[in-house]
């Protein structure tokens, strides 16, 4: 893991310094503002934080990096802002309105500036250059990373002190309403909260935080990207929110954090299948959470791993929203077993696709990461790719040298 650790700060700083002397030939200019903000890695707590429940993720140590520099124009009525990774430059208007006029990546960072103008903000015209190393698709948040990011940067250049609450919210809103993806609270959370070594029990009901600390335990945070990404995502995303929202008004609740399974068996006949086998995973998954979260807390290793299997059986079942090359790794990994220092794993964030989540001895992950990258590749025909990470530092500006 110590090993790791300097993988991801070498990473991190390789990045900065692309960015930067990006930014010195394209722009011909020194940040005036330098921010990064991270992915996320969710433990467990899957698809409840739309519904009151408790998430336990971390922000993990990938990074989207923005450097910028003030234009020499004034009046000019946009930020032209470059992309590294996909070598593509866009204009953003200072006065984005509350629609989006952009396509693809340009819309996360045109829904931030929409944010910023509606609190009343001017934001300057500015240039600017974007780098990550959040795997794009790999369900680890690259997209609220590239908007926490966003809004961090215009925090710094317009002194605009909204909270980090305010600003989660914010870029949550840019994701609902730009990207058009109904989404919960926790990845925007994730990227602004986090802190090193420390895992975020969110309560996604009064959206407070009680941080968990997760250091020198002697177990790892595998993450494993299935390299797939099905194309259903957006729609069955919205699809189970509204599921679930069916089966608590047929309920009869206000908040599903006041059902219990008993209010739940008592309405099943009132339920379809579909909504009966939804509210199952809302509620048990609560539970879990709460579970895991003491057990993380207390070192209980056994009962964390049989939580997060649990969780996947979970979503795979109940929740339907795992797929045949999570299954593959989830399986894999736990066929390894605590002989091989597998404690437990589980798909981890919207589904469909993108990555698992394993816990894994300290001394035992390379083995793992052998074993698991040999079989996936025999099972499916493909690769994956995965790597540790420690809990990391949330969104923040990046000091550069006087
Ligand atoms: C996606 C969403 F953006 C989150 O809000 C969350 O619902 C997650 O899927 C599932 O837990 O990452």
């Amino acid at each position: 893991l110590a090993e790791d650790e300097s993988v991801g700060s070498k990473l991190f700083t390789a990045l900065q310094q692309d960015v930067v002397s990006e930014l010195e030939t394209r722009f011909a200019g020194v940040p005036c503002g330098f921010t990064a903000a991270p992915g996320r890695v969710n433990l467990i707590g899957e698809h409840i934080d739309y519904n009151d429940g408790f998430v336990l993720p971390m922000a993990i140590e990938r990074y989207v990096v923005i450097a910028a520099n003030r234009c020499e124009d004034p009046t000019r009525p946009f930020a032209r802002i470059y992309s590294l990774d996909l070598d593509a430059t866009i204009e953003i208007p200072l006065n984005a309105g509350p629609e989006p006029t952009l396509e693809g990546w340009g819309r996360y960072i045109e829904g931030v500036f929409s944010g910023f103008v509606a609190r009343g903000t001017t934001i300057p015209p500015f240039d600017a250059v974007i780098g990550s190393n959040v795997p794009h698709g790999g369900g680890l948040s690259s997209s609220a990373a590239l908007e926490v990011a966003t809004a961090t940067l215009l925090a710094e250049i317009t002194g605009d002190a909204l909270t980090k609450l305010e600003k989660a919210l914010l870029c949550q809103r840019a994701e609902h309403v730009f990207a058009g993806v109904p989404c919960g609270i926790m990845d925007q959370y994730s990227s602004v909260f986090g802190e090193a070594n420390q895992l975020m029990l969110i309560d996604c009901q009064s959206q407070d935080c009680e941080l968990v600390p997760f250091d020198s335990s002697g177990v790892s945070v595998l993450i494993t990207n299935s390299n797939v990404k099905h194309e259903l995502t957006g729609g069955e995303y919205a699809e189970r929110r509204s599921q679930c929202d069916r089966a608590l008004a047929k309920i009869g609740i206000a908040s599903w954090r006041d059902v219990s399974w008993e209010d739940v068996a008592a309405k099943q006949s009132e339920l379809t299948d579909e909504e009966f086998r939804r509210a199952r995973h809302v509620v048990t998954e609560i539970e879990r959470t709460i579970k895991a979260a003491d057990g993380f807390r207390n070192g209980r290793w056994e009962e964390v791993g049989t939580l997060m299997n649990a969780s996947h059986d979970s979503l795979r079942d109940d929740f339907e929203v795992s797929c045949r090359e999570l299954d593959v790794l989830v399986e894999i990994a736990i066929e390894l077993g605590q002989e091989h220092g597998v404690i437990g794993s589980r798909m981890t964030g919207g589904g469909f696709g993108g990555s698992t989540v394993t816990l894994v001895e300290d001394a035992k992950v390379a083995d793992v990461i052998a074993a698991i990258q040999q079989k996936y590749q025999e099972v499916t025909g493909l690769k994956c790719d995965c790597f540790a990470s420690h809990p990391a530092l949330g969104a923040h500006v990046i000091q550069t040298q006087p």
